[in-house]
C-alpha cells in the first residue's frame, strides 16, 4: 500500500492519524531514531522528516534511515527544497505553497526537481500548504502572504481550490512553534467543505489542543516541537491519543 493509500484507508475508516515531525538538522541520526521508537510506542502512525532550515540529502538520509530501522512506521520527507531530495524515505509531499508571494514556492522548485524525483523513484503525494498566522520562520522563508486567523471564506477558497487542482491532500499550518494552533473554526470549515484529508499542524502541544483540533475535523494531526521538548513517553502518549481519539 502507498502512503497516500494509508492516509486514505484511514481517513475513510474516520481516523485521524497522528504524525510526528522530526528535524533532522536538530539531533544526530541516532537521536532521532530514538525520538521516532518512542513515538512509536506511544502511538504515532507516520514520522515526518523535514525542515525550514538546514537541511540537506545526507541529514535526511541518515535521519530516514535510522528512523526507518528502529520503527516499521511509514516515513515521509517534508522537503524544504529542491537542493535537498532524498530516495530513503517512503514518500515525499510534493508540495505548493500555496500562499506564497514567490513563484518558487508555488511551482518553479517544484518544475527544477522533478527530472531528480522521477530518477529516484519516490512516491509523490502531491499538498497543498497553507500558511495561517502567525506563520513563524517557514512563514518568512516562504514569503508567505499569511492567512488572517479569521478570514474563512481565504481558507476554504485555498482547500477547494487545492482540491480541485488534483491535489491529495491539504496542510493548514500556523508555523513549527508556534504558540497558536489553526482555529477550531477554520478547520470546521474547509472540513465541511472538501473531500481530500485535512492534515493540521502548528503549535499542537497539549491533549486539549490536540483533543480540539481532532473535534474539528482534522485527518492527520501533526507534531513537533512537543515531541522534541518531551521525552516522558506517558506525556507523549496523552497528546498522541488525544490526537487519535483513543
Ligand atoms: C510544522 O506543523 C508542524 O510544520 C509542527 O509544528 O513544531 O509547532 O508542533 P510544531
Amino acid at each position: 500500500m502507498s502512503v497516500e493509500q494509508y492516509i486514505y484507508e484511514n481517513k475513510k475508516r474516520g481516523k485521524t492519524l497522528h504524525m510526528t515531525l522530526i528535524d533532522p538538522e536538530k539531533q544526530s541520526a541516532e537521536d532521532a531514531a530514538r525520538i521516532a521508537f518512542r513515538c512509536k510506542n506511544a502511538g504515532t502512525d507516520a514520522i515526518m522528516v523535514g525542515g525550514s532550515t538546514g537541511i540537506t540529502t545526507k541529514n535526511i538520509d541518515m535521519t530516514a534511515n535510522a528512523v526507518k530501522k528502529a520503527t516499521n512506521l511509514p516515513v515521509i520527507y517534508f522537503p524544504a527544497g529542491p537542493h535537498a531530495l532524498s530516495a530513503k524515505c517512503d514518500a515525499m509531499y510534493y508540495m505548493s505553497i500555496l500562499n506564497s508571494r514567490d513563484l518558487n514556492m508555488v511551482i518553479r522548485a517544484q518544475a527544477f526537481a522533478a527530472p531528480y524525483v522521477k530518477k529516484i523513484g519516490i512516491e509523490t503525494i502531491p499538498m497543498g500548504y497553507v500558511i495561517v498566522e502567525p506563520g513563524m520562520k517557514v512563514g518568512r522563508i516562504t514569503k508567505a502572504d499569511l492567512l488572517k486567523r479569521n478570514d474563512i471564506s481565504a481558507a476554504i477558497e485555498y482547500a477547494l481550490g487545492a482540491q480541485y487542482l488534483g491535489m491529495r491532500l491539504i496542510y493548514f499550518e500556523t508555523g513549527s512553534g508556534s504558540d497558536k494552533e489553526v482555529p477550531q473554526e477554520m478547520i470546521k470549515a474547509v472540513k465541511e467543505q472538501i473531500d481530500i484529508p485535512l492534515v493540521v499542524g502548528g503549535g499542537i502541544r497539549t491533549p486539549e489542543i490536540a483533543r480540539a483540533v481532532r473535534m474539528a475535523g482534522a485527518d492527520v494531526i501533526v507534531t513537533g516541537t512537543f515531541i522534541e521538548l518531551c521525552s516522558d513517553e506517558n506525556e507523549i502518549k496523552k497528546v498522541i491519543a488525544a490526537a487519535k481519539g483513543c
